[in-house]
């Protein structure tokens, strides 16, 4: 049967590659042993149309907002006017990516259909007006919080929750596992700004959501964890599946409760409620007893949503960072989540421009700003050029916004170093921290309050000219120099396999600039955080915490939310199978994933570990892996699967997964020997 859906697909979807190619698929339609002694890869010619044509991308409304000039604010007192206006700019062509999530449809459509845009959270449904079941009233409260979708493996402990979030409108999808249905609700929260649940049962389902939660932790996202939990008779019996959910698996999120008593739950929902969305957002576990979630709460009960308003800058915060970064001769500007979350990168790039302060993004938030605005100096961390660690060692002014420093991000807590100045915008600015040197200030504020206020004063003042005209040539300069760093190599490449910076350049080549990629765990994603160039913010999905296993729920979340735009999981082949079973849950959900598998048939990253303490042989303990089929595997779930093991085949199989009208998975042979971008090529290692 998955066999039959294949070849249907693929007659469907040869069309728009050349003939040439399609004379010479690299669709198999039967397994293709591989390793070491597969035999010659069907090889494609290359393909030389255009590619695949897409719609304009979709502009949402963030960037038809005015900047709102903030009164509290003062123009900045520097020198006389006497640098030019800066140009401007066309990468400030591009809008913030508004949370325009679709209303789900109930069932999934007949045909991948543009389902309605999304009302805001204030249309859900009308409450009944009679008493509700807690079941229901939590579903009401996380719709109030804009929750459109539950992510979940159903188990009995909370039926009573299913119906309720049915009757409220939220779409419930089933996944494989609690860790892909919690990854999905993680990915949504980054992307979207807004919570989706993720639902699983007692201590079984807890555990394994427990991935998705330190996930959205790290990363910052939005979400609600929900466990069924034993009757509250039996509670504290070592009943079937029990633990203590808040404080075991609910002290990985960033706030945890159980619900216990009935009157207690307008309360404590609320609260849950309110603290996942409000001031640093994070994932929320709410414990609920099986036998409370049918008990009804009298007609009328309300929930406490008012929150908080956003921190705001104080009128002499934005003078300092701006003189801080007026008066520096090296300044630069560190970028991270915050950000994006507050989708205020147009206002960003403007800060930048106005005082030609380059900008580097936070590890894993590379599409902060677009990447190829000359200001843009890099993104820190894993994956990153030397030259982006340096650059940052040389500023002598550090403005860190909407951006935790995280282990990764600081190069392991050595940025800022001891001694070098540095100030801290952001919802929970890091006033002290063990190691860390004093910031010259700390400002509690969102990101987008900041910046606006911030480019309003600004565009009121003028810089000192001889600094600005010093700055544009070092900035010239420094961006001269990341770009040498992370062009992929384009020397000819003929294998074995696939030459991994010329399929991360293909990418780039074949999607649209409002592709979203979501990348999991491992060395293969070094070369998408050295080559590829995001342009658009809110174009990027990824790990913080570095979970394997998140690439393709994470895809599949952006493409439930984003049918209209192309989406692209990229793993390796051992991230990939953890989740793997997903591949059914986008091909049932008709979730228009790509999902590109970088195959060195082991655990590459923690080899490289490995080979580096100089055991050699016997010192690679667990790292070799076996090899799957992974192209048959995305057949066997209704997908289509193409393998690719030269640099055309993978030209040709990302333009037939673009053209495709359903998931489709693209097998990479990668040879062993490519350790990482940093290190040569040697065949065989
Ligand atoms: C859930 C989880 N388990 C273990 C690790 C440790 N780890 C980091 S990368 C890696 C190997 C990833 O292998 P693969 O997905 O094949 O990518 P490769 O490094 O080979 O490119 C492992 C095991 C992790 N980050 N996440
Ligand atoms: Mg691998």
């Amino acid at each position: 049967m998955a066999e039959e859906r294949s070849e249907e697909a693929s007659a469907e979807t040869v069309s728009p590659v050349p003939a040439g190619s399609a004379d010479a698929p690299v669709e198999h339609d039967t397994p293709v042993e591989h390793g070491a002694a597969a035999e010659a890869p069907v090889e494609p010619e290359v393909a030389t149309e255009a590619p695949v044509e897409h719609d304009a991308p979709v502009e949402h409304g963030a960037a038809a907002e005015a900047t709102e000039p903030d009164a509290s604010v003062e123009p900045v007192t520097t020198e006389p006017a006497s640098v030019p206006e800066p140009e401007p700019d066309p990468a400030l062509a591009f809008t913030e990516e508004l949370a325009t999530e679709h209303e789900p449809s109930p069932e999934p459509a007949a045909e991948a259909a543009e389902p309605e845009p999304q009302p805001a959270a204030e249309a859900a449904e009308p409450e009944p007006a009679g008493p509700r079941t807690v079941g229901r009233f939590i579903a009401d409260a996380l719709r109030l919080a804009g929750v459109r979708y539950a992510f979940t493996v159903p188990g009995e402990s909370f039926l009573g929750l299913l119906e309720g979030l049915q009757a409220a409108g939220i779409r419930v999808v089933a996944t494989r596992h609690e860790g892909g249905a919690a990854f999905m609700a993680e990915a949504h929260g980054q992307l979207t700004g807004r919570p989706a649940a993720a639902i699983g049962t007692r201590a079984v389902g807890a555990a394994n959501l427990a991935i998705g939660i330190h996930t959205a932790r790290q990363d910052s996202a939005p979400m609600f964890a929900l466990v069924g939990q034993v009757d509250r008779a039996f509670r504290g019996r070592e009943a079937f599946q029990e633990i203590d959910q808040a404080t075991t698996i609910g002290g990985l999120a960033t706030h945890a409760v159980e619900l216990t008593a009935l009157a207690d739950v307008p309360r404590l929902v609320g609260d849950a409620v309110r603290t996942a969305v409000t001031g640093r957002p994070g994932p929320v576990l709410i414990s609920i007893p099986e036998d409370l979630l049918d008990e009804e709460l009298p007609a009328g009960t309300q929930l406490d949503t008012s929150r908080p308003a956003p921190a705001r800058p104080e009128g002499d915060d934005i003078g300092a960072v701006l003189h801080f970064l007026a008066a520096a001769e090296r300044p630069v500007i560190l970028a991270g989540g915050g950000v994006l979350r507050a989708r205020t990168s147009t206002d960003l790039v403007k800060l930048a421009d106005l005082l030609r302060v380059p900008v580097i993004a936070g590890w894993r938030r590379g599409d902060v700003v677009p990447n190829d605005h000359p200001l843009y100096l890099g993104m820190a961390g894993y994956g990153s050029p030397a030259v982006v660690r340096e650059r940052l060692e040389r500023a002598d002014a550090i403005l860190v916004i909407g951006c935790r420093l995280s282990e990764i991000t600081s190069f392991g807590y050595a940025i800022p170093a001891e001694g070098q100045a540095w100030m801290h915008v952001d919802v929970e600015p890091l006033d002290e921290r063990a190691g860390l040197p004093a910031a010259k200030r700390t400002i509690a504020a969102d990101a987008r309050a900041f910046l606006r206020a911030a480019v309003t004063r600004l565009q009121e003042g003028v810089l000192e000219a001889a600094i600005a005209d010093r700055r544009q040539a070092t900035n010239l300069t420094d961006r001269a120099a990341w770009e040498a760093a992370s062009a992929p190599d384009d020397a000819p490449w003929s294998g074995p396999g696939v030459h991994p910076g010329h399929a991360i350049a293909t990418l780039r080549r074949l999607l649209p600039d409002d592709a979203i990629i979501a990348t999991d765990a491992g060395n293969f994603g070094l070369w998408v955080a050295r080559h590829f160039r995001f342009r658009r913010p809110g174009t990027f999905l990824g790990p913080t915490s570095g979970a394997m296993g998140y690439g393709l729920p994470a895809a599949i979340a952006a493409a439930l939310v984003h049918r209209d735009r192309a989406v692209v999981a990229i793993a390796g082949d051992g991230g990939f199978a953890m989740t793997m079973a997903e591949l059914e849950t986008a091909v049932r959900e008709k979730a228009k994933v790509i999902a590109v598998v970088f195959d060195n048939e082991r655990y590459g990253t923690i080899r490289m570990h490995q080979d580096r303490r100089g055991g050699g042989a016997a010192g690679a303990i667990a790292t070799d892996l076996g090899s799957i089929d992974f192209a048959g595997i995305a057949r066997a779930c209704g997908a289509r699967g193409i393998r690719a093991e030269t640099d055309a085949a993978f030209d040709v199989a990302i333009r037939q997964a673009l053209a495709n009208d359903g998931p489709t998975l693209v097998h990479v042979a990668l040879d062993r020997g490519w350790v990482s971008p940093d290190v040569a090529f040697a065949a065989g290692a």
